[in-house]
């Protein structure tokens, strides 16, 4: 190993690169940092039987146990008025889910509730976009602006943060101060990012915020709606790869229990189905620029990446989910051992969407190039008009990576895909 192999910087997760990460499920991996955990799951019935242990850090990083913590939400919310509720930007069906769970938790007590999602909706996944178009009037989601208009009216306000901890991943970050107490009810690690309160939630063991929700108004028998409880459960669905990881057998006993409630399995599948015009935006993207270059030459097998970039119309501009969505797909094909996808996010901005197999440290390349993320799956964003030149960077810190201890070749060969023609009238 050569000296270039210095440690990787961890993202602060605020940047374009989480977003993308965000829409493709990795948010685990990127740029956070365990602190504590707990030791067991806690129990439904909220016996207290969970012992947590906590490394030395703030007060302010402790979480409640679960019973406690909702019978402070709930003496809270009984002292409100009005009470906010925010998820992460570039919203999920989690962050939705568990938000219109919480809404219908606040009203139950007869409170007005009000969802913040302050996102351009253009850029949201299609499926949370459908929940937030068919719940925008009854569960009150309203924008940044909007918010902060009703902040002034209102005496003491109370925010409820849901699927995320860290203040720069909420639209809500600088205007913390307006509210008499902040809640927060998540299922990531913490780092010092995190809003400081004492009334926290967070517990890494559970599959999402939608489970967590689920749980406060199952253990306070509140009657659910079928709205909430297919939001709920799409929530769930995104979290657990529609139940292939991160289940617990509490995960299915809560799914069990919202279909019972009346979500609709149908309706939450449908949430799932890919946009016929995202997935022609993407191949287009492949289809239109992308080349297979070697990069070194193993006496096993030799180590390839694809670099797609759109070659016909290189200024084009995508939301960098694009991106990323391409690069997972380039990596799933046999003889690609590293993706980078790259292009333009807005003029004079690109956009790098990485992905590698076991032997290409991905997270290393992008590193060398001003980006980050981790060995599998990494990203940068890069001022620049010149595309090819990011290309060229792209393929040498690639080869030097892999060449510390490969033979590199002295060209890399490269073989084009054939284009598709399509017929022009
Ligand atoms: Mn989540």
């Amino acid at each position: 190993m050569n000296g270039k192999d210095k440690n990787r910087k961890l993202l602060d997760g605020n940047d374009l690169l989480t977003a993308a990460v965000l829409a493709t499920g990795f948010i685990s991996v990127v740029g956070l940092i365990e602190t504590y955990r707990f030791n067991k799951h806690h129990s439904n019935n909220g016996a207290k039987k969970e012992t947590i242990e906590i490394t030395p850090t703030p007060e302010t990083k402790k979480t409640l146990p679960f019973k406690d913590f909702v019978s402070s939400l709930e003496d809270e919310i009984k002292k409100s008025t009005k009470v906010f509720i925010v998820g992460h930007n570039s919203p999920d069906l989690d962050a939705i889910g568990s938000a219109i769970g919480l809404h219908h938790l606040v009203t139950t007590y007869g409170k007005k509730a009000y969802i913040v999602v302050d996102d351009d909706e253009t850029k949201i996944e299609p499926g949370t976009k459908r929940i937030i178009d068919e719940n925008r009037k009854k569960y009150k989601i309203i924008n940044k602006n909007m918010c902060k208009k009703l902040i002034k009216e209102e005496d003491s306000p109370l925010l409820i943060m849901t699927d995320v901890n860290k203040k720069d991943m909420i639209s809500l970050g600088d205007s913390l101060e307006s509210f008499r107490r902040v809640f927060i009810i998540d299922h990531h690690s913490t780092n010092e990012q995190t809003v400081p309160t004492k009334h926290m939630y967070i517990n890494e063991e559970e599959s999402s915020a939608s489970e967590i929700v689920s749980k406060v108004l199952f253990a306070k028998k509140i009657k659910l709606v079928q709205e909430v409880a297919n939001s709920l459960l799409a929530g769930i669905s995104l979290d657990t790869k529609r139940f292939k990881q991160n289940t617990t057998p509490s995960t299915h006993d809560v799914a069990e229990k919202l279909i019972a409630a009346g979500a609709d399995m149908e309706y939450v599948n449908n949430l799932f189905l890919q946009d016929f015009e995202t997935h022609c935006r993407i191949q287009n993207l492949i289809i239109n620029g992308t080349i297979i270059k070697r990069l070194s030459e193993s006496l096993l097998s030799p180590i390839q990446a694809s670099f797609t970039f759109n070659r016909n119309n290189p200024l084009e501009e995508h939301v960098p989910e694009d991106y990323a969505k391409a690069a997972d797909q380039m990596l799933k094909f046999a003889g690609v051992d590293a993706a980078f996808v790259l292009g333009y996010v807005e003029p004079g901005v690109i956009h790098v969407s990485a992905r590698g197999n076991k032997k290409v440290n991905v997270g290393k390349i992008m590193d060398a190039i001003g980006g980050g993320g981790n060995a599998q799956s990494a990203g940068a964003r890069i001022e620049t008009d010149n595309i090819s030149e990011v290309e060229s960077q792209i393929l040498e810190k690639a080869m030097m990576v892999i060449g510390s201890d490969e033979k590199v070749l002295e060209e890399p060969q490269v073989v084009k895909v054939k284009q598709l023609k399509y017929p022009n009238k």
